[in-house]
């Protein structure tokens, strides 16, 4: 008898005709925003194949029984869980390993993302050239505390000027991306700020659109400035290295 991979390994795909569009939702405490959250998902995608994957973080709240307690009324809700908490950026992996549509929409799980806003960058992305590999959103009129707003502009305008990424809201969870290109990506914790760069640097095209952003209503950040600026300087180093390292081919013909 074989013993349960799925503890250590990524889940794979599962069987049956794959979704058009997979939403994938990283929540780590997320119990009093999440059920209603995966209720309104549903509702935008109505009419939409698509499946809605919730990856619950190693909550120390309900987050994960509130959430499989929706699946009867919410067909299309999965519901992933990791067995240790290791951050937004490997929740994100774990779903987009799990899922079974080409195209994936990200947004966050306190509800601060207006899922109304998805299918809107889901088919910018479909009706743009092949290349484009990701639509992401750009928040207008963000819901979050001046300090926030303040260190979020630095950090983008900082990361935008090293980077050249053409990208004005990395920070931004909700995003529209081809599945294939996101797993050709290198993988790091934190990688959900730098997919505009590492796409580029693959050879991929990116675009962005305006969303809408609502304040958190419950439930509290998971981030510090501080906590975000330590990382975000060692991940910038990290992607230049990256960008520095990758030749581009300049196109490929085959005889
Ligand atoms: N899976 C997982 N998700 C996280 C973690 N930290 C934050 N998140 C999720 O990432 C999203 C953004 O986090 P949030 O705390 O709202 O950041 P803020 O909006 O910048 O204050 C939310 O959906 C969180 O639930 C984590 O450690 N694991
Ligand atoms: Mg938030």
């Amino acid at each position: 008898m074989s013993s349960a991979p799925a503890q250590t390994a990524p889940a794979g795909p599962a069987p049956g005709a794959p979704p058009e569009v997979s939403v994938v939702v990283p929540v780590f405490n997320e119990s009093g925003a999440a059920p209603d959250l995966a209720r309104e998902i549903a509702a935008a995608f109505r009419g939409w194949s698509v499946e809605i994957l919730f990856v619950d973080d190693c909550s120390r709240d309900d987050t994960r029984e509130r959430l499989a307690a929706l699946k009867a009324e919410i067909p299309a809700l999965r519901v992933l869980a990791h067995g240790a908490n290791s951050g937004q950026s490997r929740a994100v992996r774990t779903g987009i390993l799990a899922a079974r549509g080409d195209i994936i929409v990200t947004l966050d799980g306190d509800g601060q993302n207006d899922p109304a806003d998805a299918p809107g960058l889901v088919e910018a992305l479909r009706a743009g050239p092949p290349e484009l590999a990701l639509v992401g959103g750009e928040r207008v009129r963000r819901q979050d505390s001046a300090a926030k707003r303040i260190a979020s502009r630095i950090g983008n305008g900082v990361r935008k000027r090293l980077l050249r990424d053409t990208a004005n809201d990395t920070g931004c969870g909700l995003k529209a991306f081809r599945r294939e290109a996101f797993l050709r990506l290198p993988y790091f914790d934190h990688i959900h700020r730098y997919l505009p760069a590492l796409m580029l640097r693959e050879g991929y095209a990116t675009g962005f659109l305006p969303v809408s952003h609502r304040p958190r209503t419950t439930g509290a950040s998971k981030y510090t400035n501080l906590g975000r600026l330590w990382a975000s300087a060692s991940d910038l180093a990290g992607v230049m290295w990256l960008q520095s390292r990758a030749r581009r081919p300049g196109g490929i013909t085959e005889a």
